[in-house]
């Protein structure tokens, strides 16, 4: 069997998946499940996923796996996507986590509210664009400092916060306010040939 994503194009957490097999060279499929029309929540799907959510995977031997970080890190163990020093390493999960808890709920939700719900700017939350401005900032601090967010190499914290970062102003965030972020979104895509 061939590794089956089952994911809707417009989200960064099914990109992510993606961009992360075509680095690796792993062969896969791709099934568009529109979330947009309960696509993810018919019988069929939720047999597979009781979440009810894309990505879901179905990996080579069957199995599946869900949630688009654990997807990416059991698709690159023991690649040079996870770095093999313990704190370096240990950095890398701390931008995943960070991503998850403190990036994705804010920049990604603000361009569901306006690119999929169309909503226009005054109907975002104050509160979602706040955090969000603080996470990018977050993001500009570091990469100030060093090319990549983990030190010198690409490594899955790139590949996870550049998903939704890259299309932040679909979300009502100007990325011309943060240059170092808008070199290393360049940066990335060119690793990961994100053409789209
Ligand atoms: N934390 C999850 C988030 C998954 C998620 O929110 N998926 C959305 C699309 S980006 C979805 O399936 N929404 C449809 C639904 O919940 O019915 C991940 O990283 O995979």
């Amino acid at each position: 069997m061939t590794l089956h994503i089952h994911g809707y194009s417009r989200s960064g957490n099914c990109l992510k998946i993606k961009w992360t097999a075509q680095k690796l060279g792993l062969p896969f499929e791709w099934t568009e499940v529109d979330v947009m029309t309960g696509g993810s929540r018919t019988p069929a799907f939720l047999a597979m996923n009781p979440a009810g959510q894309v990505p879901t995977v179905v990996l080579e031997d069957g199995r599946v796996l869900a949630q688009s970080n654990a997807v990416i890190l059991h698709l690159a163990d023991g690649s040079n996507l996870i770095p093999k020093d313990p704190y370096e390493r240990a950095k890398m999960f701390e931008w995943l986590f960070w991503e998850q808890y403190s990036h994705e709920p804010y920049i990604a939700v603000a361009r569901f509210h306006r690119l999929m719900l169309g909503k226009g700017p005054d109907e975002v939350e104050a509160r979602i664009m706040e955090r969000g401005e603080a996470a990018l900032e977050r993001l500009e601090l570091q990469l100030s400092e060093t090319p990549f967010l983990v030190g010198d190499h690409l490594s899955l914290a790139d590949v996870a916060l550049v998903a939704y970062t890259r299309v932040a102003d679909e979300g009502g965030f100007d990325l011309a306010r943060y240059p170092a972020i808008q070199a290393w979104v360049t940066r990335v895509e060119a690793a990961l040939r994100i053409t789209d």
